[in-house]
């Protein structure tokens, strides 16, 4: 069967991008350390939090890798799943007086 050169084309792009790029992603699938509330987040040391939040861990924290975190952070802290953090969420606690 007579393949139209432009679909080959296609094909050998497809491919390359299978062979060449596929190996990057399953690190950009890897989940994030993500800390479990506000303060747990404010804790990490300021260069294990970019680890952190440098997904596929060249060194450099992507718009795109920061927004993903930002995302799987408040959804990690909405325990209940409702869109919205409560104090307690927040924190990962009760309030007290010293948090205001
Ligand atoms: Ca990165
Ligand atoms: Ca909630």
């Amino acid at each position: 069967m007579h393949t139209p050169r432009r679909l080959r084309g296609i094909l050998v792009a497809a491919t390359l991008a299978a062979v060449v790029i596929a190996p990057t992603l399953p690190s950009m699938a890897r989940a994030f350390d993500i800390p479990s509330d506000w303060l747990n987040f404010i804790q990490m040391k300021g260069m294990r939090a970019m680890h952190a939040i440098d997904l596929d861990k060249d060194g450099f924290v992507t718009k795109e890798e920061f927004m993903k975190f930002q995302e799987q952070f408040f959804d990690r802290m909405d325990k209940d799943k409702d869109g919205k953090l409560t104090p307690e969420e927040w924190l990962g606690r009760k309030p007290t007086k010293k948090d205001n």
